[in-house]
């Protein structure tokens, strides 16, 4: 006999239950993982490149990926080889990824903060100049999350950033190359890969070796090896943020298909078991649709095994009262992805106060923007959107001050400056200042 209600096995909660606060908290807590014994196998690791180098990095590779090499130029990949992998993708394959890496191009241009300068009365300039980093590396993961997409969105920003030189690494498990990976290295302006991979790359890229060049800053996801590395080298160099799973929040005002939200869950859900996909809704029916949706689309996807697992641990169908009650979880969940998939997003958008990026009205999937809409997909997970913002043109650059003083301002500071110098007992400082006082 069939059922009346088709439920699936995700989380229905409603803003009016009395637990509603604690099962919420439940459901948005997240911990990454932080292992004594992880720490301690990266240390290794992390001396072992610093003392060998090169040697070392052979090593660790035919080791961890089940190479046999036997020097660093087996591991290298030439700017020829890039391009050989592009012109050998099927014409379809190149034609997207060139449209993606152009369009994400476009916009990372308009990001580029300008040097600027303003002049006092007294002929004093004051300014602030951006430079590129000199070099950055980007570690790309191997085997089941080496995404083309986060190769464009990690290079192309510190390509457009002006960074002289960008070195990316790659694991090559077995030896399998990802030709769409070099592809897209190769249209985003990459000048070297190495195919080294875990703590043993990141270490390379911070310390340099015989053949990796020591970058400046490291980007890129990766497993919990890389993660504990690129902690453990921050300060040597800089590092982008760590990142969690990745999370969607939608926001439905009931008007949208319950199938497209249904696959616009199942989209985040498919990255892992613990990516997070939240619902939300101030109709109540609608929720009931969208779940039978989830039942009915379940068993017709691919990654239907890790789909229901992230659902069931992580995942939410949220009946609120009204759209400000909308409003207040979103900006307390601060999800990494926020759509709002209703008919006048742009009513809603003001109030919004922490998203790393928001999909406006019904068509507006969340895929689009993984890939070609332009936006970097590269954002702040776990809550952290409260502080942080999506990987951009500025995460390449840093900026210097610029301070040119006249004649008559370097008298007029020196006067400050003397007072509070000595007031600090420091009195080189003050005697320096006094020097360019005018009588
Ligand atoms: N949604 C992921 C990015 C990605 N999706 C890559 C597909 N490929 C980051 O949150
Ligand atoms: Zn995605």
């Amino acid at each position: 006999s069939e059922t009346l209600a088709e439920t699936a096995d995700i989380a229905r909660l409603s803003t009016i239950d009395g637990d509603f606060e604690t099962r919420l908290d439940a459901l948005l807590a997240w911990e990454g993982v932080s292992d004594a014994e992880i720490h301690r196998r990266v240390d290794e690791i992390i001396a072992g490149v610093r003392a060998h180098g090169d040697k070392a990095l052979v090593e660790y590779s035919n080791r961890f990926d089940r190479l046999s090499v036997s020097s660093m130029t087996e591991l290298t990949l030439s700017a020829e080889r890039l391009e050989q992998a592009f012109i050998g993708l099927p014409e379809v394959q190149r034609a997207a990824l060139s449209k993606a890496a152009e369009r994400i191009r476009a916009y990372h241009a308009r990001q580029k903060p300008e040097s600027w300068t303003y002049t006092e009365a007294d002929g004093t300039v004051l300014g602030q100049q951006v430079m590129p980093l000199d070099r950055a590396g980007i570690y790309v993961p191997g085997g089941k999350a080496a995404y083309p997409s986060s190769v464009l969105m990690n290079a192309i920003p510190a390509h457009v950033a002006g960074v002289r030189e960008i070195v990316m690494v790659v694991p090559t498990p077995d030896g399998v190359l990802n030709e769409l990976v070099l592809a897209a290295a190769h249209l985003a302006g990459v000048d070297h890969v190495f195919t080294i991979g875990g703590a043993q790359a990141v270490a390379a890229l911070a310390y340099g070796t015989e053949t990796v060049p020591r970058v400046d800053k490291i980007v890129g996801p990766g497993n919990t090896y890389v993660a504990t590395a690129k902690r453990a080298v921050f300060g040597q160099v800089g590092i982008d943020m760590i990142a969690g799973p990745s999370e969607i929040l939608v926001v439905s005002d009931g008007g949208t298909d319950p199938e497209w939200l249904a696959m616009d869950l199942f989209s985040q859900a498919e990255h892992d078991e613990d990516a997070q996909a939240i619902l939300v809704s101030w109709d109540a029916t609608h929720l009931d649709a969208v779940e039978a949706a989830i039942v009915r689309l379940l068993p017709t996807l691919e990654r239907e095994a890790i789909v229901r697992q992230s659902l069931s641990r992580r995942g939410a169908l949220i009946h609120c009262h009204d759209r400000a009650e909308a409003i207040d979880l979103i900006n307390r969940i601060a999800p990494e992805h926020l759509e709002l998939s209703m008919a006048d997003p742009e009513a809603l958008l003001p109030e919004v106060r922490h998203a790393g990026a928001i999909f406006m009205g019904r068509y507006t999937a969340e895929a689009l923007g993984d890939y070609c809409a332009g936006p970097n997909h590269v954002l702040p997970t776990s809550g952290t959107a409260r502080f942080s913002s999506p990987l951009g043109v500025y995460d390449f650059q840093k900026r210097s001050s610029i301070i040119h003083c006249s004649q008559e301002g370097a008298s007029e500071l020196g006067k400050v400056a003397s007072i509070l110098a000595r007031g600090e007992s420091l009195t080189a400082h003050a005697r320096s200042a006094e020097y360019r006082i005018r009588p």
